[in-house]
């Protein structure tokens, strides 16, 4: 009898005989009466773990993400006059986030929709939500959706979709080569990496001009392998404000087509998806990552999709099939809800119209947030040229300064912001410029 089964179980209790013959369901190879020998293999010894040092002893502490680890730094600091602009998240003139009111409204005609349940989706996710995103990102009349040869597929925001794109590219493109611009949003060479692909940098901001590369980035294009994939910020280059002229992008288009270079679209702030048209209109084939987050203010509801644009609709259909089978073991289908929202938008002529008035005075209140500040430095005298400050576009100002000054700033004036000197300016209020310009000031003729 074992000593650590109650008397009925070791004795061979009717119990008995049902756990044993579940565990022979679940394994064949276990004798009618291995129950009490199972139980002495799992019950603890000294060395098995259970009393002794964890198992992941040797597990060392990982660095905070450079993006998302400084929103855990500014929650842990107990000043009140604490500011984050380290995350690129839309805040009212109050500081606080919003849902936009077209996104309330969808959400209440969802929920007072009793039709609708909570069935997985297809692998591909939801069909509405895919056409209508396709068609926002191409253009309604665009022949590549007539021709049917772009798939889309639902992801989980824009990471999610770049994710998704890199393990296909990974398994199925000849060339295993991805350039992405320096500098770039920090996740992205890990989500190559990850995908199985190489990543090397091609030159697209100066610093000297505070502008484009424009002479590096076609040089290192240039001398890419053919074929190579070129990863693009459809617009409103993150970190840096700096976008390609539509006559840049045309020379842009025209050398990647000339090498049969692949270009992937990163399109996470859309405004207008004027570059992406240009490459599709060409009938050559392009990958796009689109996001929601920003856009619809939806970045906790994870929505986006993966496009693929082919060359024609009998590939664009063998390649929606491998897709399915990365999506598959990775999150096996997307979630339900946002996607709905996104849906019930997009199809409804005024509730798009509200939204694009909505989105509209999220850029101007940003706008406005760049003038002020480029005024608030002026007035203070602070040595150097900020009018980058109003010619980038986008949510980020790419302020040039420094890391040892970006921590000066954290240090003694409660201001949160990535390394690079980059600051969100949909973070910043008009009661927050002075506190900032004051910062920026400091730093500069304070710290080298
Ligand atoms: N691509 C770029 C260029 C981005 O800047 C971001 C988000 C994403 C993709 C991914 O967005 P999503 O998965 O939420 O749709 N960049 C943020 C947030 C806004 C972040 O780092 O995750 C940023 O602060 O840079």
């Amino acid at each position: 009898m074992h000593p650590q089964l109650p008397s009925h179980l070791a004795q061979g209790s009717a119990t008995d005989r049902r756990l044993n013959s579940l565990l022979r369901h679940i394994d064949p190879s276990i004798a009618s009466s291995s129950l009490s020998s199972m139980d002495s293999q799992i019950s603890a010894s000294p060395t098995s773990g259970f009393h002794g040092d964890s198992v992941f002893a040797h597990v060392v502490q990982a660095p905070e993400d450079s993006i998302l680890g400084v929103t855990v730094a500014y929650n842990k600091d107990p000043s009140p006059i604490k500011l984050n602009l380290g995350v690129g998240a839309y805040r009212t003139e109050e500081g606080k986030p919003v849902v936009l009111n077209v996104v309330r409204r969808a959400e209440q005609l969802l929920v007072n929709d009793r039709s609708r349940v909570k069935e997985y989706l297809p692998i591909v996710g939801l069909a509405d939500f895919n056409k209508l995103s396709a068609k926002l990102i191409f253009g309604a009349d665009s022949p590549a959706i007539q021709e049917n040869r772009v798939t889309t597929v639902q992801c989980l925001s824009g990471t999610g979709s770049l994710r998704v794109g890199a393990e296909f590219l990974g398994r199925h493109y000849h060339e295993r080569t991805i350039y992405i611009p320096q500098p770039t949003w920090g996740n992205h060479p890990k989500i190559f990496n990850l995908g199985g692909l190489s990543v090397k940098y091609y030159r697209y901001y100066d610093p000297a001009t505070w502008g484009l590369h424009f002479q590096g980035l076609l040089e290192d294009l240039g001398s890419a392998p053919s074929g190579a994939i070129v990863l693009l910020h459809a617009c409103a280059h993150n970190p840096t404000g700096v976008d390609p002229t539509l006559e840049q992008w045309g020379q842009i288009r025209q050398l990647m087509r000339s090498k049969g270079l692949l270009p992937f679209f990163d399109s996470a702030y859309q405004a207008n998806a004027q570059s992406v048209r240009m490459f599709v209109a060409d009938g050559g084939e392009c990958l796009v990552a689109q996001s929601y987050a920003k856009n619809m203010g939806l970045y906790g509801e994870r929505v986006g999709a993966l496009s693929i644009v082919c060359k024609n609709a009998n590939v664009a259909s063998r390649v929606e099939s491998q897709l399915k089978l990365v999506i598959r073991p990775m999150f096996s289908n997307p979630p339900i809800h946002g996607a709905s929202i996104v849906a019930t938008i997009l199809k409804d002529r005024n509730m798009y119209d509200e939204w694009t008035v909505e989105l509209k005075a999220m850029a101007d209140r940003i706008i406005s947030m760049r003038h002020k500040l480029f005024e608030a430095l002026c007035a203070r005298g602070t040595p150097g040229d900020w009018s980058h400050i109003i010619k980038q576009i986008g949510m980020f100002t790419f302020t040039g300064l420094n890391s040892e000054q970006v921590a000066f700033m954290t240090k003694e004036y409660h201001i949160y912001m990535t390394s690079d000197g980059r600051i969100s300016m949909a973070g910043l209020s008009s009661k927050t410029v002075p506190h900032l310009a004051d910062a920026i000031h400091a730093a500069v003729t304070r710290v080298g």
